[in-house]
């Protein structure tokens, strides 16, 4: 069976609100994005994925939709939306939105009509229910801290449910009225010639009906709302649905938003017959977590981070899955900041950092300013902390026993916020990204991490990127670096990172050296041809690699088997 479409692809997340500014009022917009299609297109990318810019409140940056079929007037017009589409297209791009149906927002008519009635019609398009002992009717946490439940304003003990903020009320998927408007929806967007969506949150559709009170996982006696996922399984009737009324019979891409499914389910989700084309891999993302609030949490160890992308890829491909590979996105902090310790950051640990993750098996997504190197933001008081969930995790940290200082920093790590300052294209004011005042401020090394200096720099990042995605999606390389299977090389080795990519005639080797020391590394074969290398030299002896510190290579052996 051939390949599908994408996996020779390379896609790109825009997030709008801080991409590009076209008419100076400090937020990025339609036209904007618009106007770089052209430096996409150069990077080499194939898949643009738009994070929403559907008419919302902005409480979660649009990921709250008070409108699913109209364009927010901040971002432009419905014009100029269908100017981007057809942009795109004419380029060979194909452009996916991002799909947020577990919840809307409460300034949505729907929401607005249940809570003037909450037992008629759009009462059943939400989730009510009466409090317990005066009450909300469960010890169930928000993703963004405080109950899952919130009084109806005029009612005497009624509480709506949210998995998110309060104002993001979940959407009722048990509904069949509901489950139809969405479908219309998805419909309505894919007949306007889009290719497929991004599925937030998706695995939160399905609530565990019992609605029974968790075992507190915090002092406060609450327990994460998510505690209920491994009691929903059956959350494929109404993905299935959604499959077959809307995505198949248009041929949609979609890549799913998928956490805490257990590894037996990924081919249900996102293997060849799966709910989805393909499904984010979080694993690494999530190796620092070693408590439920961010106070709790540890940096990023080489050894761990490893082993969850070794893991995460083997069970991947045995699954069936095609996974969709990233470093950061709008909810992590960047890349270049989690997985590189703060001392080495530089040239080479941000190079050595994407090759191995995009010639990972599976679809790379790159982040906007990933490809130039931006990394988080010096955050220096909690006041420049503009996202909700980050906020309320300073609050956390406070009442954990932090002090302001300790909240801080954590915070200044973790932020959401780090990944959405404003793309760096130019040295000059804001960063070239608004005339205006921008909405977040700029990261302050933008005099040298911007696209432009980045442009005219033939050993920049931004170069190096380019030549990392045409090796990529190279036509001759596609049956080692697209459909090659995945296996880890040099586990016993404890600061490089490589793995093979194989191929029935030819195999890959990526090869990184990743720390600021350098390697000896025993080497027995022919080094063979060196496809990419982020030094100008590969310095070897009869049986051995000298590699210097955040030193990648990618190494192309041919003939069958090829092993070291
Ligand atoms: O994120 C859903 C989600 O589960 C994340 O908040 C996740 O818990 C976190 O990233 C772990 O680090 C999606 C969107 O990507 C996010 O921006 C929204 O805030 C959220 O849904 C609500 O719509």
């Amino acid at each position: 069976m051939a390949a599908p479409w994408w996996h020779g692809k390379v896609a790109y997340q825009i997030y709008p609100k801080s991409f590009c500014d076209s008419n100076g009022d400090g937020m990025g917009d339609l036209p904007g994005v618009r106007s770089k299609l052209d430096y996409l297109k150069e990077l080499g990318v194939d898949l643009l994925w738009l994070s929403p810019v559907y008419v919302s409140p902005m409480v979660d940056q649009g990921y709250d939709i008070a409108d699913y079929r109209q364009i927010d007037p901040r971002f432009g017009t419905m014009e100029d939306m269908e100017a981007l589409i057809r942009e795109s297209k004419k380029r060979g791009m194909a452009l996916i939105m991002d799909l947020v149906v577990n919840h809307c927002s409460d300034q949505h008519p729907w929401f607005q009509a249940a809570l003037r009635d909450p037992e008629g019609r759009y009462g059943r398009y939400f989730y009510f229910k009466e409090g317990v002992a005066g009450g909300p009717p469960n010890n169930w946490r928000s993703a963004f801290g405080g109950s899952c439940w919130e009084p109806v304003p005029g009612r005497n003990n009624l509480y709506y449910f949210h998995t998110f903020a309060k104002e993001q009320p979940d959407l009722n998927w048990e509904h069949p009225e509901l489950r139809r408007e969405i479908c219309d929806m998805v419909n309505w967007w894919l007949d306007k010639g889009i290719s497929g969506f991004r599925v937030d949150a998706i695995i939160n559709i399905k609530k565990d009906l019992s609605w029974r009170s968790g075992p507190p996982d915090s002092p406060d006696g609450t327990c994460s709302v998510f505690q209920m996922l491994p009691k929903t399984r059956e959350i494929g009737a109404f993905l299935g649905e959604l499959k077959e009324t809307c995505l198949t019979p248009h041929g949609a891409f979609t890549v799913g938003e998928v956490f805490d499914i257990t590894r037996d389910r990924l081919p249900e989700f996102g293997g060849a017959e799966g709910y989805f084309s393909t499904l984010f891999d979080f694993e690494h993302c999530l190796v620092n977590q070693t408590g439920v609030h961010w106070y709790q949490h540890q940096p990023v160890r080489f050894g761990p981070w490893r082993e969850a992308v070794f893991r995460a890829q083997e069970e991947a491909q045995r699954g069936g899955v095609y996974p969709a590979n990233l470093i950061e996105n709008h909810d992590q902090p960047r890349g270049a900041s989690y997985f590189i310790p703060a001392e080495d950051y530089g040239f080479h640990s941000v190079t050595a950092l994407a090759t191995l993750s995009l010639l990972l098996r599976g679809i790379p997504f790159l982040y906007q300013g990933q490809e130039l190197g931006m990394c988080n933001y010096p955050f220096a008081s909690p006041e420049e902390f503009d996202d909700l969930s980050t906020r309320e995790q300073y609050a956390r940290a406070l009442a954990g026993g932090r002090t302001p200082e300790q909240a801080l920093a954590v915070c200044a790590q973790y932020s959401r916020d780090n990944a959405r300052t404003p793309m760096q294209w130019t040295g000059g004011a804001a960063a070239g990204f608004t005339t205006g005042t921008p909405w977040l401020p700029v990261n302050p090394n933008y005099p040298t991490v911007n696209a432009e200096a980045e442009q005219a720099d033939p050993n920049s990042v931004l170069a190096y990127y380019k030549k990392l995605i045409a090796l990529r999606k190279d036509p001759a390389l596609a049956p080692v670096l697209a459909e090659g299977a995945f296996a880890p090389a040099y586990r016993e080795e404890k600061s490089v990172f490589a793995y093979r990519r194989i191929a029935p005639e030819a195999s890959c080797l990526v090869l990184c050296n990743y720390a600021a020391a350098p390697c000896e590394l025993a080497f027995a074969q022919p080094v063979g041809r060196v496809l990419l290398n982020n030094y100008p030299e590969l310095a070897q002896e009869p049986g051995s690699l000298h590699l210097k510190p955040y030193q990648a290579v990618v190494l192309e052996q041919r003939g069958p088997g090829v092993r070291t």
